[in-house]
C-alpha cells in the first residue's frame, strides 16, 4: 500500500470525512505535515494527544485519529496544561488559529510559554479569523483588509515567536503551507524539544482573507509565501533592507531549561515522605 494510504488508513478517522475547509485552504497542508511528523516521531498512537481550540484549522482535531480534545475558543493550552500534569507520558500537540491564540488565547499562550511545558503548539497563521469570516487577529499584517477594518487594519502585528521568546518558551520555529516538508520537519524537532514548543505554520486562507486582500488564488499565496520566505541561516547573512519584506523560517531558538511537568513530579518526590 502507498505511504498516503497507509497513514491516511491509520490516522484519519476517515468516517469523519469529507472534511469542512474549503478548496485551496491551507489547513490540509499543516495537518498532513503534523500527521507525517509524528509518524516519523515514532510516538504509539494511543500515547499521542491532539488538542486544539476553535477555528477552521482547529478541526483538524475531529479529523485525525489520536486521542483528541476539541476544546473551546482560546482555552486549547489551558485543557493541554491540565492534561500534561496528569499524564506527564502522553505527548500533546496543540492546534491553535492565530485568533486563538494570540488574541482570546494571548494569557494562556504566555504563561504555557514562561512555564515552559512540555508542549508542542502548532499555530496555523493564516492572518486572519478565517471561521467568523474575516475579522482581523493580532497576527494580521498592517493595512491588510478584514471585515472589521474595511480600509484596512491600523494595528502592527505582533512576532509571535519573539512573543514566545520573551515570555520563556525555548522552542521557537517557522514554516510555511507552500514547504510542506520543511514543515514537517520542524514539527518533529519540536516535538523532540523537552520544553513548550512553538511552531508557527504559515497557511492561505483564500477565501476569508485573501480574496478580500485581493491576494490571487491559493496558488498565487503558496507561491508568495514561498518566495517571501528565506531560511534563518541565509538571514543572517543578509542586510535588514534586504530582509524587511523576507519571512524568516526554520528554527529560530532552541535552548535548554527547566521543564514545568518534570520540576513538578520532582518536587512532590523531594518533599514527600
Ligand atoms: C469564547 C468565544 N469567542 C468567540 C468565538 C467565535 N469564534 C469562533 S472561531 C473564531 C476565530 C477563529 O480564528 P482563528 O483562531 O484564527 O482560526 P481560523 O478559523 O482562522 O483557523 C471566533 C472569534 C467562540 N467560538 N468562542
Ligand atoms: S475560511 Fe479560510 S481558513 Fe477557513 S476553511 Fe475557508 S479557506 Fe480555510
Ligand atoms: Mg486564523
Amino acid at each position: 500500500m502507498a505511504v498516503i494510504e497507509q497513514l491516511t488508513q491509520d490516522f484519519l478517522r476517515t468516517k469523519k470525512l469529507p472534511h469542512i475547509w474549503c478548496p485551496g485552504c491551507g489547513n490540509g497542508i499543516v495537518t498532513a505535515a503534523l500527521v507525517r511528523a509524528i509518524e516519523r516521531a515514532g510516538y504509539d498512537q494511543k500515547d499521542v494527544v491532539i488538542v486544539s481550540g476553535i477555528g477552521c484549522s482547529s478541526r483538524a482535531a475531529g479529523y485525525l485519529n489520536f486521542n483528541t480534545l476539541h476544546t473551546t475558543h482560546g482555552r486549547a493550552l489551558a485543557f493541554a496544561t491540565g492534561l500534561k500534569m496528569a499524564r506527564p507520558e502522553l505527548k500533546l500537540f496543540v492546534i491553535m488559529g492565530d485568533g486563538d491564540c494570540s488574541a482570546i488565547g494571548g494569557n494562556h499562550f504566555i504563561h504555557a510559554a514562561r512555564r515552559n511545558i512540555d508542549l508542542n503548539a502548532v499555530i496555523v497563521n493564516n492572518y486572519i479569523y478565517g471561521m467568523t469570516g474575516g475579522q482581523h487577529s493580532p497576527l494580521t499584517p498592517k493595512g491588510r483588509k478584514a471585515t472589521t477594518a474595511p480600509r484596512g487594519t491600523l494595528e502592527r502585528p505582533f512576532d509571535l515567536l519573539a512573543l514566545a521568546r520573551g515570555a520563556g518558551a525555548t522552542f521557537g520555529a517557522r514554516g510555511t503551507a507552500a514547504q510542506p516538508r520543511q514543515l514537517e520537519q520542524l514539527i518533529v524537532r519540536g516535538a523532540n524539544h523537552k520544553g513548550f514548543s512553538v511552531l508557527e505554520a504559515l497557511s492561505p486562507c483564500p477565501i476569508a482573507y485573501g480574496r478580500r486582500n485581493k491576494l490571487g488564488g491559493p496558488v498565487d499565496m503558496l507561491r508568495e509565501m514561498k518566495d517571501k520566505s528565506i531560511p534563518v541561516e541565509r538571514a543572517e547573512e543578509i542586510d535588514a533592507e534586504e530582509l524587511a519584506d523576507k519571512t524568516i523560517t526554520g528554527v529560530i531558538y532552541s535552548f535548554d531549561a527547566p521543564e514545568y511537568a518534570e520540576e513538578y513530579y520532582r518536587s512532590i518526590e523531594k518533599n514527600s515522605g
